[in-house]
């Protein structure tokens, strides 16, 4: 046998080991000895909720202890009810979920209460009759990053002497009602409240998606190119509204062009900052896996645990970005 021949068989060899090994749960992971936890997923809507989701399956591992049901309710509240109700069926010793809006959980919380299930909100968080109905929430205060963002929209603006000229600004908003959307809407409309020269030309729904956005950019720039700013909140709106302007002349920069304000700061929303395409994005870190796996330990060792973390964020934009950030990013 050849040496070259002995070597490709001695690799398969280690690869199949190596694959094989990996496969097979640890020895004392018997399906028993695993912690069952039900994940319900908003949907699959932005590179922000893949991070998300794969944060959770690497977390929530069987190598480190789980078995995981995850269910992807298609930006539908229904099929998270549904999944969650499912769950409860299947007895899980966990619930972990993202609510896609603030309100209508009491109902499906209750009975999981009610079936001694501890429930883990992830992201966005809810508004419930009782604080009872969950174990903790791991997320984001969305209210935050919208203030970050009118802030050093702010600055710009009197840097580049606007502060009494006329700013006209377009608002893209994401999944109406839920607090992602809420928080980052109500920073920008008290802003505008406080900056008599801000004037809203048109506030409409992108459902934190780039096709969606693109269409609904685009039918505005049927009415009016008149756009000093587009507060977008999220990345993927982001690159939908400057497909669409870019499509119908418009320049989308600090220096003249249309300011673009996004949320989220993944690898895709950090490469048009870098173009200078896209002014300021807030960070809204996704990698929330690690806190609910930590959680969920510190409680089955009975530990006391924070009923409310809210994760460290911070901000990027188009003077310091450099490709180094971007490529240290984990999303
Ligand atoms: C924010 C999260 C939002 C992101 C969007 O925590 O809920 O939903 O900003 C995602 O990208 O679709």
């Amino acid at each position: 046998m050849s040496k070259r021949m002995f070597a490709i068989i001695a690799c398969l060899a280690v690869l199949l080991c190596g694959c094989v090994k990996e496969a097979q749960p640890a020895a004392d992971a018997s399906k028993d000895n695993l912690i069952k936890v039900g994940f319900s997923q908003v949907g699959a809507e932005s590179e922000w909720r893949v991070a998300n989701t794969e944060s959770i399956k690497a977390a929530l591992s069987i190598k480190n202890g789980y078995e995981l049901i995850f269910d992807d309710a298609r930006q539908e509240q229904e099929n998270q009810i549904r999944a969650i109700r499912t769950f409860i069926q299947q007895n899980v010793d966990y619930i972990v979920f993202s609510p896609k809006v603030k309100t209508g959980w009491n109902s499906i919380l209750q009975e999981a209460k009610e079936a001694q299930i501890p429930v883990i909100i992830i992201d966005r968080n809810i508004e419930v009759e009782d604080e009872g109905l969950y174990t903790a929430h791991i997320g984001s205060d969305f209210l935050k990053e919208g203030e970050k963002a009118v802030q050093w929209l702010e600055k710009l603006l009197e840097k580049q002497g606007r502060k009494d000229k006329p700013v006209r600004i377009v608002h893209i908003q994401g999944t109406i009602g839920s607090s992602a959307q809420i928080g980052r809407t109500n920073a920008l409309e008290q802003a505008i409240k406080r900056n008599s020269n801000w004037k809203m030309v048109t506030q409409e729904c992108g459902d934190f998606t780039r096709a969606k956005t693109y269409e609904v950019m685009g039918a505005i720039l049927k009415q009016t190119k008149d756009i000093d700013v587009v507060y977008c909140e999220n990345d993927g709106e982001a690159l939908g509204a400057i497909d669409a302007m870019e499509e119908a002349g418009l320049k989308c920069n600090v220096n003249g062009g249309v300011i673009v304000i996004s949320f989220d700061a993944t690898k895709l929303g950090l490469e048009y900052c870098l173009k200078g395409k896209i002014a300021l994005d807030v960070e809204c870190n996704p990698l929330q896996g690690p806190y609910v796996n930590e959680i969920i330990q510190k409680l089955q060792r009975g530990e006391p645990i924070e009923r409310e973390k809210l994760i460290d964020e911070t901000q990027f934009d188009c003077f310091t970005i450099n490709k180094k950030m971007i490529d240290g990013r984990q999303y």
